[in-house]
């Protein structure tokens, strides 16, 4: 039988296979032999020890797609990740490092503000003309108005998307009504694992339907950007491209030259400040990483 891992703990995966259930399983020997770690969203086949108790053992790994390294999980089609408009107020600088993150990983992010019925129209378009340009789709929704849901199923349907963001945003709001089992889930899986065992928060797959499943990541309140050079940080802002060839110098970073045309769209408001000063700041960390 063919299964999806949508946890790992203590040496157990649990692997769900349609219509069939959560099955607790063992990696049999051969993956350590060959040096392969199975992970959340591997896409696996299994043997079945006891239908009863729905335990079995992974008997073979099937090859990957991608592997993320945070979170850590397999055969990720695209990232959701989801701001609060108001309440709390987006950090921008988080979401930048979010994007260039998932960028260089190679990982289709749709951007998502939640909460939009706490601010006016305005607010919107302000969010709006910030990330229009930064090459991800953007949605604004509200779990609370039950608007925008049916755009977000649109997106999930088929595929296995990474649910990321801040907390407080409206993540488990949202995962509840997509996936009204998702609490049974989690339950079932509590259940299954021991007591003690179920302390670190690990990540989790979620069927949503068919082939379609969620990551719940826990949440987070920083980002380090990792094997990202200095010098390729402004491919991660592909709305300075349209200006780079107004720049004086070739390899232009866009920081301290004269006659940069970045510089120059940003002074006639058509690169957003927002985007170009997390720009600044992330070149300069990126610049002090480098010399230590
Ligand atoms: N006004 C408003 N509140 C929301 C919305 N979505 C979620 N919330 C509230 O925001 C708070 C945090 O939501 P939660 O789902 O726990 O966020 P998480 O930490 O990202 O999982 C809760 O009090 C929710 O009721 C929304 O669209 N509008
Ligand atoms: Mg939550
Ligand atoms: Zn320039």
């Amino acid at each position: 039988m063919q299964g999806k891992i949508i946890k790992g703990i203590a040496g157990f995966y649990y692997v769900h296979i349609a219509e069939a259930g959560i099955f607790e399983c063992k990696a049999k020997g051969i993956f350590r032999k060959d040096k392969i770690k199975p992970l959340v969203g591997d896409n696996v086949e299994i043997e079945l020890l006891d239908p009863q108790e729905k335990k079995g053992n992974i008997t073979k790994l099937l090859a990957r797609k991608n592997v993320l390294v945070r979170p850590a999980v397999a055969n990720i089609d695209q990232a959701l990740v989801i701001f609060a408009a108001d309440k709390p107020r987006p950090n921008f600088n988080l979401l930048d490092r979010f994007l260039i993150m998932m960028e260089y990983q190679q990982v289709k992010t749709v951007i998502c503000f939640n909460k939009q019925d706490l601010v006016p129209c305005t607010e919107i378009d302000k969010l709006r003309s910030v990330y229009e340009t930064c090459g991800c789709r953007l949605l604004f929704v509200s779990v609370k108005e039950q608007e925008g849901l049916e755009e977000i199923r649109r997106i999930l349907d088929g595929k296995t998307t990474t649910v990321a963001g801040p907390s407080g945003v409206g993540k488990s709001s949202l995962i509840n009504l997509l996936s009204p089992e998702a609490d049974m889930q989690t339950g079932v899986l509590s259940e299954k694992i021991d007591r003690g065992r179920h302390t670190t928060r690990h990540s989790q797959l979620l069927h949503i339907e068919d082939n379609t499943y969620i990551v719940d990541t826990p949440g987070f309140s920083s980002l380090y950007l990792t094997g990202i050079e200095k010098e390729h940080l402004k491919r991660y802002f592909p709305e300075f491209a349209a200006y780079e060839p107004y720049c004086r110098f070739q390899g232009c970073s866009h920081i301290h030259e004269p006659g940069c045309g970045v510089k120059q769209a940003l002074e006639d408001g058509q690169v957003s400040p927002i985007r170009y000063e997390n720009y600044m700041m992330l070149y300069e960390e990126l610049k002090s990483i480098r010399k230590y």
